[in-house]
């Protein structure tokens, strides 16, 4: 089968999570991703949080794979001669260093244009060219903070909270990604390359954009009535940490179920969708709420939204979160179990649609990964093993005409 981007070739200049999240993608959709790394060290991390000594960690073999990896320093003049060849014949240059660091390199965007204008050259940072912060250093969490994500996570009467979803990394690869397949296509409209710049402060925001939305609602009318401090607690000028409250116009919460006591996970998340009151009376066998005017509308329910919640909590004391959903799901009500690793990890449905695969690696064995979260009717994305460091060293200078004895000198230099 032809992959939709066979033929795209990436210089993955990336690190850590976020670039390398964004050409995993491009490259499980059939880009030819060549990842330049230090030679000898490579991704810091291949060395981080390693449960098997001497092999690649799980952090980077998660986020590299189907990609190909050319050892190469690109400070040694022989290093930059190389990367300069590399970028003639390429499409795509992918990086996520901090502020500054490729053009100390020598790499500018202006002396890219130059050495291929057809190029599009992407760039992760923490913040936004010219924004107050733009010579910051950023991690995930930094970016959850900066973007307004932790802000807006956790109870109200608890400090600002971190999300586990990687808002910050992934996220902002996966903009990063929609971003040179937008460039791509203008490319074969006017023939030439642009800059493609994603910050993970913007990412981060954009996914909370829902509370910038009630920032502007509680200035207008003082109180936002789908949080948990409506209406019997205060509001101040900003937008208050919500819990778990549903977020939307659809009041919801996590709710305990059977063993909750010894099981930090028997929970589920319950929603209160407006149109399925009455499927939900019937679930909980509450006939009379019904027509009952405390009951009957979204309005009558807020104010003691939380006794429903404990009345559904009673009713699911002798029901699995397993077996409350598949009650619960036969009366339409949106829901589901509170699901750990391990469950993901083992569940049949997540791997027939290849979304949790097992990949197997010279090193390692086999290790399971995410694969493509994305399902196409024409393409089923193979998830292949990260490259060992400098494993296609030679490969790929052979593919730019460098002989044996070129590489050997390169060698030599320590320049790969
Ligand atoms: N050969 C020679 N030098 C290389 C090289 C290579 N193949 N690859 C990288 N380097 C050099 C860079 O040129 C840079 O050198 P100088 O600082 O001397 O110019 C140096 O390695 C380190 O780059 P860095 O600033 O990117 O690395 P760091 O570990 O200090 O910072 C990070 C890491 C992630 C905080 C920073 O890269 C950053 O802010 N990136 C942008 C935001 C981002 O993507 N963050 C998400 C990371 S995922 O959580």
């Amino acid at each position: 089968m032809t992959k939709p981007l066979e033929g795209i070739r990436i210089i993955d200049f990336t690190h850590v999570q976020a670039g390398p999240a964004c050409t995993q993608l491009l490259a499980w959709f059939g880009a030819d991703v060549i990842k330049v790394e230090r030679p000898g060290s490579g991704d810091v991390t291949r060395n981080q949080l390693r449960d098997i000594p001497d092999a690649d960690a799980l952090y980077f073999t998660m986020l590299n794979s189907n990609k190909k990896s050319l050892t190469l320093d690109t400070k040694k003049p022989e290093g930059k001669e190389v990367l300069e060849k590399l970028i003639r014949e390429s499409d795509v240059l992918v990086e996520n260093f901090g502020p500054g660091a490729l053009d100390r390199m020598g790499f500018s965007w202006e002396r890219l244009n130059e050495l291929n204008p057809k190029m599009i050259v992407a760039s992760v940072k923490g913040f936004s060219d010219g924004h107050h912060y733009d010579d910051l250093k950023v991690y995930e969490n930094v970016a959850q903070c900066a973007g307004g994500a932790a802000s807006t996570t956790g109870f109200w009467d608890g400090p600002p909270t971190i999300s586990a979803a990687a808002l910050g990394d992934s996220n902002t690869g996966m903009h990063l990604a929609i971003g040179i397949l937008t460039a791509l296509l203008g490319r074969d409209k006017t023939g030439k390359g642009q800059k493609v710049a994603v910050s993970m402060q913007d990412s981060v925001l954009n996914l909370c954009r829902v509370k910038l939305r009630d920032q502007q609602r509680l200035e207008r009318v003082g109180y936002l009535e789908e949080y948990p401090q409506y209406p019997h607690g205060e509001f101040s000028d900003v937008v208050p940490r919500g819990g778990n409250a549903g977020g939307g116009g659809q009041p919801g919460w996590v709710l305990k179920c059977k063993g909750w006591e010894s099981d930090p996970n028997a929970y589920i998340y319950f929603t209160i969708q407006g149109h399925a009151w009455e499927p939900i009376c019937k679930a909980l066998g509450k006939p009379e709420w019904i027509d009952d005017p405390a009951y009957k509308t979204a309005e009558a329910r807020q104010p003691h939204i939380f006794e429903i919640f404990k009345t559904i909590e009673d009713w699911l004391a002798d029901k699995t979160k397993f077996e409350a959903v598949d009650i619960l799901r036969k009366f339409d009500i949106p829901c589901a179990p509170v699901l750990t690793m391990k469950e993901l990890a083992n569940d049949p449905s997540l791997r027939a649609s290849g979304t949790i695969v097992e990949v197997p690696h010279k090193k390692r064995g086999s290790y399971l990964t995410v694969g493509s979260p994305i399902k196409f009717s024409d393409l089923k994305p193979e998830v292949t093993a990260s490259p060992l460091l400098g494993e296609h060293t030679e490969e790929v200078l052979a593919s730019l005409g460098y002989s044996k004895q070129d590489i050997f000198n390169l060698r030599e230099v320590k320049a790969v």
